[in-house]
């Protein structure tokens, strides 16, 4: 088995490359915003108004068309972990009922003691807490809990979030255990899954673990990496792994261009989303923001999610093809991805909705 390390894909305003520790975010002081009446409140959510990402894909208009009976969807964030105490993460995380909580025995007998919610892979314990930050704000772009009066809202809001932590404090981890968190997420049967992590060099093992996936139906959806890189010339993994199950996701900025760091190749890198200013629930401040493709990944684990729960039937490969023919077309992405736009929810779910499917036959 291989140590590659990998790095999250994660920063805070400048470039970060396999060699160096993520940097800190810089603290900030949380202060909810004070709402007059003639400002829009986004409901009861304060830090709602700083999610421009959800109203770019058109997130609300997909959130009004999902039917009131639609059943949850869970989906593994395979990182650092998360907050899991975070209030507007809490109530949308995924726990084992089979697993009694901390009494040292394996209830459901998948050989994992306590895993009542997810794993902590990095340091072979049960809890899979983040003090990375990374994972947070990857489960709260997903998840955070909608109507609440605290933080802000997920992109899909009948998704839960199952943690495995492989990612260490400083966004470092072992590939053996980021494949234990895809083999074991597979296993308790999520429909999407979430890798926003890479490095150069390709990993068999790491390949066997997704087409494992595959095989239990998950869409994995992957950061396509912040090196800039043309992917179709590097060897960018798991990013340039390229099955019908799988999507790679670069960063677009706010003027709907490719985003300066992003991972681009028409080959290997599928489609777009938000991946600049991109806030969310976060450790030790409760709400922060970041940039790059970690980002980008989880909008459209988010979105690939609420397709899968518009239409159960629908399988990954489906789900993928949805995503892919519902892009908003941007000429300025045109030769950076294989298709030249950005993910919308709105288009994709609607897609889902519709027996027919007819978006996959125009
Ligand atoms: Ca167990
Ligand atoms: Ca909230």
């Amino acid at each position: 088995m291989s140590k590659i390390c990998f790095l999250a894909f994660v920063l805070m305003g400048t470039t970060v490359w396999a060699s160096k520790p993520v940097p800190a975010p810089e603290k900030k002081k949380y202060s909810p915003p004070v709402y007059s009446p003639l400002m829009p409140t986004h409901g009861a959510d304060p830090m709602r108004s700083t999610q421009w990402y959800l109203d770019a894909v058109r997130a609300p208009q997909a959130w009004s068309l999902l039917p009131h009976t639609t059943a949850p969807v869970v989906v593994a964030v395979i990182d650092s972990g998360v907050e899991y105490q975070h209030p507007d993460l809490q109530a949308n995380l995924a726990f084992n009922p089979l697993e009694w909580p901390m009494n040292g025995l394996d209830d459901d007998g998948n050989k994992l003691k306590d895993d009542f919610l997810g794993y902590n892979f990095a340091d072979s314990r049960p809890e899979a807490w983040d003090d990375n930050g990374h994972g947070t704000l990857i489960a709260g772009i997903i998840a955070s809990v909608h109507n609440n009066g605290v933080g802000g809202q997920g992109t899909c809001p009948v998704c839960k979030i199952l943690p495995y932590r492989f990612l260490d404090e400083n966004g470092y981890g072992d590939t053996s255990d980021a494949i234990q968190g895809i083999y074991y997420g597979a296993k308790r049967g999520v429909k999407v899954m979430n890798l926003s992590f890479g490095d150069e060099g390709k990993d068999k093992d790491l390949q066997k673990a997704i087409e494992y996936a595959g095989k239990m139906d998950v869409l994995v959806v992957i950061a396509a990496g912040n090196w800039e890189w043309n992917n179709d010339s590097h060897n960018v993994f798991p990013a340039n792994f390229d099955y019908e199950h799988t999507i790679t996701v670069g960063a677009i900025n706010q003027k709907m261009e490719l985003w300066e760091g992003s991972g681009w190749g028409k080959k290997h890198v599928h489609l777009g989303a938000p991946g600049e200013k991109i806030s969310g629930p976060y450790i030790e401040d409760p709400w922060d923001e970041g940039n790059g493709t970690s980002l980008a990944a989880p909008i459209v684990a988010a979105i690939g999610g609420m397709v899968r729960a518009a239409d159960p039937s629908l399988d990954a490969p489906t789900t993928k093809r949805i995503l892919e023919a519902t892009i908003q077309p941007l000429p300025a992405l045109k030769g950076k991805f294989r298709h030249a736009g950005m993910v919308n929810a709105e288009a994709a779910v609607r897609c889902a909705l519709d027996i027919t499917h007819a978006c996959l036959t125009k």
